[in-house]
């Protein structure tokens, strides 16, 4: 009898897709650490020799971490509201800096990565850059999360720009360099000191906490200690080809038509591009530090074994390769970015180099903590590599930048194509830093073909209110915000 019992309740229980109620208290913690802007520069991804993230790269010894994971949109707000709502931009229509996805009726009641937890009956955390700026309206924060910490900030600042004026605005945030401050005068450090507390003062459990960084984000200021780690005459510069962008399509330069960030031109005319490139290496030593912060007052809180720990990056940054600076491309520069897991249910073991994608981030954790199912998660768990980093995935990664522009990113292939039908293919074994497109060339016409069928079938217009590095299209005119393209005024 209890045989057959056990036998009915297991068929039950596969009929639910496994899902069997677990007690609250039984589940294990989450702290989530999400850095703005920072590409594959990180110690255990070798994306620059120099860097030093010795807290980062210890995490990812003590788990899992996902060397080929690429963002959804190479953008704060829309790779953001992407990650915590489990749906792809090209879905929900959030491709620019606004606005607030709940804005839309369709998505008003959709459960945020958050809110699957606090159902769950988790205390829920958040503090710095989790949503993209001023998100979520102050009004609707209660809703979205229990407690909230201080809001991501640059902190103490010169008393005027570092750097020349910039083309494009000349714009406040697009600065970096190092002035005379502390390192607790400094956003990220609030930050940290606040998840910390909350740390120290052991949370009822379970809790999920977000944490979120602002650096290496521009402005890229630290102080002189991370500066002096990476001394100008010794520093490597990234890999860049002359002409890289003559096998580009026009419309390529249309996703970044015009930006605050200024392009490799402009910084190597200005004698800045050594410079950039010390303060965004600095920027990442120091958020480093910050990260180790948190995650030893997690240690010395007695709750280390019982928390799974996550990091990502948003998405990747360009320091002059392809001719840029900044995001907005679907290049690797701009689609890498860091992924660990690390905690119970969670292997200890080599690199995962499977495509992965931040949206993987939503299921995989309602899987680790046995959440009820979230209707329409457009990502897959990647729980299968987390126990075994071998497990091969059907899946690419593929990223959006505005409607209708994707990249299709296989272990071995970049595949991008973009609204107005020109197309990008590299063979990325043989070509790492993507400068030979062989879009046109003839043998690669099947490849072409197996690899556009993973373009997203759903393409919906921006979400109305969408603003910042939005492209549309009116008639035969691209617009890139609010403004026509005039080919004519291309900076390059
Ligand atoms: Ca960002």
């Amino acid at each position: 009898m209890r045989c057959f019992l056990f036998f009915v309740g297991l068929v039950c229980a596969l009929s639910i897709g496994w899902h069997v109620p677990v007690h609250a208290a039984e589940r294990p913690n989450v702290l989530c650490i999400a850095i703005d802007d920072l590409n594959d520069w990180v110690g255990c991804l070798n994306g620059h020799a120099q860097i030093q993230t010795p807290n980062i790269d210890r995490l990812a010894q003590r788990g899992t971490l996902f060397t080929n994971a690429h963002c959804q949109a190479p953008l704060c707000n829309a790779s953001r509201t992407s990650l915590l709502t489990g749906l792809r931009p090209s879905t929900t229509g959030v491709y620019g800096l606004a606005p607030w996805f709940r804005t839309s009726p369709k998505f008003k009641d959709r459960v945020s990565l958050y809110q699957a937890f606090k159902r769950a009956g988790y205390k829920t955390f958040s503090t710095g850059k989790i949503w993209h700026g001023g998100y979520p309206p102050r009004k609707e924060r209660a809703k979205e999360c229990d407690k909230w910490g201080p809001n991501a900030s640059v902190g103490a600042r010169p008393p005027k720009k570092l750097v020349p004026p910039t083309p494009c605005g000349n714009h406040p945030l697009v600065d970096w360099g190092t002035f005379p401050h502390k390192d607790e005068e400094k956003g990220d450090w609030a930050v940290a000191s606040w998840a910390t507390e909350q740390l120290e003062s052991k949370p009822d459990q379970p809790f999920f906490m977000a944490v979120g960084f602002f650096l290496p984000h521009v402005p890229c200021y630290a102080t002189q200690h991370w500066f002096d780690l990476y001394p100008q005459d010794q520093l490597v510069l990234p890999p860049v080809q002359p002409g890289d962008r003559d096998d580009t399509p026009e419309f390529s330069w249309y996703l970044h038509w015009k930006l605050p960030e200024p392009r490799l031109s402009w910084l190597k005319r200005n004698h800045e591009w050594k410079h950039l490139v010390q303060s965004y290496l600095a920027c990442t030593s120091f958020v480093d530090s910050q990260v180790g912060r948190v995650i030893d007052a997690l240690q010395a809180s007695g709750r280390a074994d019982n928390t799974i720990i996550v990091l990502w990056s948003d998405h990747g940054w360009h320091l002059g390769e392809k001719g840029v600076s900044g995001k907005n491309t679907l290049w690797e520069r701009s689609s890498h970015v860091p992924l660990i897991f690390a905690g119970p249910g969670i292997a200890t073991q080599v690199p995962c180099d499977e495509p992965a994608e931040l949206l993987d981030i939503y299921p995989t954790l309602v899987e680790l903590c046995h959440l009820a199912p979230v209707d329409g998660l457009e990502g897959h768990s990647l729980v299968p590599q987390l126990r075994n980093s071998k497990t091969t995935r059907p899946w690419p990664a593929i990223t959006t930048h505005n409607q209708d522009n994707h990249t299709i990113r296989t272990k071995r292939w970049r595949y991008i194509r973009y609204a107005n039908g020109s197309q990008e293919l590299y063979d990325r074994e043989n070509d790492p830093n993507e400068w030979r497109n062989l879009a046109d060339d003839p043998r690669y016409k099947d490849v072409i073909t197996e690899l556009a069928k993973w373009l997203p079938k759903v393409n919906v217009p921006p979400m109305p209110g969408s603003k910042h590095r939005i492209l549309v299209r009116d008639g035969d005119q691209w617009i890139w915000e609010e403004k026509p393209i005039v080919p004519a005024e291309k900076m390059e």
